[in-house]
């Protein structure tokens, strides 16, 4: 009977060294061990039809050669295992050297990151932002604005009427009226907004465009007052070695008026390209809020005074990028506007 146990394991053997891959093993075990047809599991039932001593003997045999089968198949199982594990982490391997996929991320438009640095200068020295419609009566856009009735500003021309009452605010001095109505002095006041003038677009001029306007009326205040905040403003912007100067000028809301130009950021004032050569580039207007634009709101002139100025965004914007064309700021060209990111 030991010739029979002998000729099962070497039988077995052969099987075992046969097996190349992990349903291999799983197949081995149902053939030797298997519940319903394993080898050894018939040659057991058999067991039955021997005499008790032998039975015994052979049972032993038999259960030896089991549990040394069962042994094996399970170490062949777990070598099939760990070869499984490592060829699939050597297909899932990353290589986390390599350099990521960058996410495409959204940026600001080059008007708006030059509205917030001016904001930021302004809100520093205690200003408030203000924001006001872009449609307005002819109240707001003009008359508050001591806009005298014949003149050419008021005109369909110039300017973008949408009925006979409305048009479109061709400044946003607008925006400082309504808050001078609402509030009391001491008041300082930021308005950035969009304006609409009835301009042919061209290299310089877009038929909307971008301005800051800023305003600050309390007790006593002077010409110099608006030097020194201009002063700190351009300072901050443009440099600590940057120079102002002003010059007379009319505006129909300021009394006495001022253009304001700034020593060239580019060249410091020997004259460049950026400057036409001058040394100087116009910042805008300026002045003194004029009394009659004052008792329009309920400001009594004996009392306060204030001063009032405006710039473009859009030429301050060219200039500082160099940008040959303004209209570039408006046809939202993605190959442009991503060289601001
Ligand atoms: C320009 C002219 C200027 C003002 C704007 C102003 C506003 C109020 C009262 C008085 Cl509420 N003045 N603003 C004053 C002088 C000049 O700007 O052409 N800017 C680009």
């Amino acid at each position: 009977m030991s010739e029979r146990i002998d000729q099962l394991r070497a039988e077995f053997e052969r099987d075992l060294a046969a097996v190349e891959a992990e349903a291999g093993a799983t197949a081995l075990r149902d053939r030797w061990v298997g519940r319903k047809s394993g080898v050894l599991t018939a040659e057991m039932k058999r067991l039955g039809g021997l005499a008790p001593e032998e039975r015994r003997q052979v049972g032993q045999l038999l259960n030896e050669l089991k549990t040394g089968i069962e042994a094996a198949i399970d170490r062949l199982s777990g070598e099939f295992a760990v070869r499984r594990e490592a060829a699939q982490l050597a297909a899932e391997r990353i290589d986390v050297t390599l350099p990521g996929r960058r996410e495409v991320a959204g940026h600001l438009h080059p008007i708006t990151l030059l509205r917030q640095r001016i904001e930021d200068i302004f809100v520093s020295m205690g200003y408030q932002i203000e924001d006001g419609p872009e449609i307005e009566t002819e109240f707001y856009n003009f008359d508050a604005l001591n806009i005298p009735a014949n003149h050419p500003a008021r005109s369909r021309q110039d300017t973008f009427y949408l009925s006979e009452r409305l048009a479109l605010r061709s400044q946003t001095s607008t925006v400082q009226i309504h808050a001078m109505q609402r509030r009391e002095p001491p008041l300082r006041v930021i308005a950035p907004g969009r304006v609409f003038r009835r301009d042919t677009p061209d290299a310089t001029h877009n038929p909307m465009f971008y301005q800051v306007e800023g305003l600050l009326v309390d007790r006593g205040i002077t010409l110099g007052d608006l030097k020194g905040t201009i002063e700190e403003f351009v300072r901050r912007m443009f440099g600590p070695q940057t120079q102002i100067r002003f010059r007379p000028s009319y505006f129909p809301f300021v009394e006495p008026g001022a253009e304001i130009d700034y020593s060239c950021f580019k060249c410091g004032g020997s004259g460049c390209r950026v400057c036409k050569g001058s040394g100087w580039i116009e910042m805008g207007g300026s002045g003194m809020v004029h009394p009659n634009v004052l008792r329009g709101v309920g400001i009594d002139p004996e009392i306060f005074s204030g001063f009032a100025f405006g710039l473009g965004l859009d030429r301050l914007c060219a200039l500082m990028y160099g940008l040959d064309d303004i209209r570039l700021l408006y046809e939202n060209d993605i190959r442009f506007l991503a060289q601001f990111r």
